[in-house]
């Protein structure tokens, strides 16, 4: 007899809730899959599904239904005679965890302060960038010192950029706002901030640091860092001066947004603090008003992240409503622009934030809010659509970009917000393919997440996890993903060799080298902990 080769069965590695519906994707092959048990007992049989063929792939996959597995335990997936995996796993609250380690890996980004060993365990490190103190370049406008401290570094480098803590802090405040009961006692073993829930003691580390950012006229400054990136080193060494660079229309009207939701989100534990974010934000708006059309570009001798944007409506937009739901103050709401097709938030493209806002706020913003439900929707439903096919994910070959796997999360956080406005099942459903897309359910047959899944990223671009000559990265990373740019790859001996394979979804190393495909970023994780927030939150007693 002729051995056949056994076929591939992509899974969510990090397992699958027992009350969701389940799927995992296959290669081709004939044959009845087997669900067998711990104990050797087939427990389910199932006909695989074809399905449509998945672009951005460039492959044909079945799909395998095993929503009757409900269970607990872990299991192996049999065709014929070859056992094709031996870790599917189901349980009852699977990305819980996920959920904890995803809002953790903040802590591991502290600027300003040591992490000690009883909370970052294996990854204790001493505190970097001390001088508090600091220079103002000559891009701010002004010249002299601010005091600026706290905050996440960014990515796999040591800046902290107020558009991308923007967009990254407000679905962090939303992921508390819409679940505060599951949010209010779950715990990761972080530093305690008074009687704050953990994740608004994370937040708030960050959001202190928003604050440094406001000049006395409102505006804010672009970003805090070094003027070039700095090489491979722990926080602590890198010691290049720092400065305060830039400013502009899209950092006052993030800040201005983040500010006016931290106001509700802040209030009932300490009124104070609420209320100092919410002047901020409005005088943060009341500048962008007066100066509606400054772009931020990196000045010549700076290098590092340059978060650049030229067209600041969304932003608008986005600030408006924040500032119009938290006060009630009829002359901050937007009008909804039926127009508007970037409504997929992004760092550059906060339109659809807005629409959330609207959407989920039908009484106090009236006719605009079924503006903004039907164009929700309208992508919703193209997306759920698009969901039941290839390997159930959202993604075409066009969102496979930098940061792919935040264009996914970001799919996914969408698809959650028509299911709280419709409450129909294929929203909830297609958002959880999400999930499913991240930890495993992909043609790299890996978890992007680290720390999760059989397979998951061994060496992110990621100072720390680099320089601390410690084997296992920092867990709870989820890395930017396959994307065909190859912007990394080059001839310097610190630069990728060619990884590119000519197809979207498989142009990926798991290699320190790849920043294109393999950094890490705050504004990645924070829709992969909604969507694994979201998910046990709706299922929670
Ligand atoms: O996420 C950013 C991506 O959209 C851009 O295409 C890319 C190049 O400008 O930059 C990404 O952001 C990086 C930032 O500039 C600096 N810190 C690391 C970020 C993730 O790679």
């Amino acid at each position: 007899a002729t051995a056949a080769t056994a076929a591939t069965a992509y899974i969510n590695q990090v397992g699958y809730r027992t009350s969701d519906p389940k799927e995992f994707a296959l290669t081709e092959g004939s044959g009845d899959i087997e669900i067998v048990d711990a104990a050797g007992q087939t427990v389910l049989k199932v006909t695989p599904k074809a399905a449509s063929y998945w672009n951005p792939g460039a492959v044909n996959v079945q799909l395998v239904d095993i929503s009757e597995l409900k269970t607990p335990g872990t299991y192996s997936i049999k065709q014929g005679d070859q056992v094709l995996r031996s870790d599917l796993k189901i349980a009852d609250k699977v990305f819980e965890d996920v959920t904890k380690a995803s809002l953790k890996w903040y802590y591991y980004q502290r600027a300003s302060m040591a992490l000690e060993e009883t909370y970052a365990g294996l990854w204790k490190r001493d505190a970097g960038h001390m001088n508090a103190t600091v220079d103002l370049h000559k891009s701010t406008g002004a010249s002299g010192t601010i005091q600026s401290s706290k905050g996440w570094y960014d990515a796999g480098d040591y800046g902290r950029y107020i558009v991308n803590s923007g967009i990254t802090t407000f679905t962090l405040l939303s992921l508390y706002e819409h679940f505060p009961d599951y949010f209010k006692t779950l715990k990761w073993n972080i530093p305690a901030e008074g009687t704050l829930p953990d994740l608004l003691a994370e937040i708030k580390y960050n959001l202190d640091w928003m604050l440094t950012m406001q000049a006395a006229d409102g505006m804010v400054y672009h970003k805090l860092s070094t003027l070039q990136f700095p090489g491979d080193v722990m926080p602590n060494k890198d010691t290049e001066k720092l400065y305060v660079i830039g400013k502009g229309t899209a950092a006052t009207l993030d800040f201005a947004g983040v500010m006016a939701a931290a106001y509700r989100v802040f209030k009932p534990f300490d009124a104070t603090y609420a209320t100092q974010c919410l002047e901020a934000a409005k005088k943060a708006y009341a500048w962008a008003l007066q100066n509606p059309k400054v772009a931020f570009y990196n000045p010549m001798d700076v290098a590092t992240g340059s978060y650049s944007d030229g067209e600041f409506s969304d932003e608008f937009a986005f600030a408006g409503m924040e500032l119009f739901i938290s006060t009630g103050d009829a002359s901050y709401k937007p009008t909804i622009d039926e127009n508007k097709t970037s409504i997929v938030p992004a760092w550059p493209e906060m339109y659809g934030l807005a629409l959330y806002e609207a959407a989920t706020h039908a009484t106090e913003v009236g006719a605009d809010a079924e503006k903004a439900k039907s164009m929700l929707l309208g992508y919703a439903n193209e997306f759920a659509y698009q969901a039941s096919s290839g390997f159930g994910v959202v993604m075409a070959n066009e969102d496979f970009v930098w940061g792919s796997n935040a264009v996914a999360g970001n799919q996914g956080v969408f698809l959650l917000h028509a299911y709280y406005i419709t409450g129909e099942q294929k929203y909830y459903e297609a958002a959880k393919k999400v999930i499913d897309y991240l930890l495993g359910k992909n043609p790299l047959d890996m978890s992007f997440l680290t720390g999760f899944g059989t397979k998951s990223p061994m060496l992110p671009h990621h100072r720390p996890s680099t320089a601390d000559k410690i084997t296992e990265p920092i867990p709870g990373m989820l890395v930017g993903g396959p994307q065909p740019g190859g912007e990394d790859i080059g001839t310097k001996s610190w630069e990728c060799k060619d990884y590119k394979t000519g197809v979207p979804a498989t142009s990926y190393i798991d290699n320190r080298c790849s920043y294109a495909t393999n950094e890490v970023a705050i504004n990645w994780n924070a829709p992969l902990a909604y969507i694994a927030g979201a998910l046990e939150a709706l299922n929670a007693g």
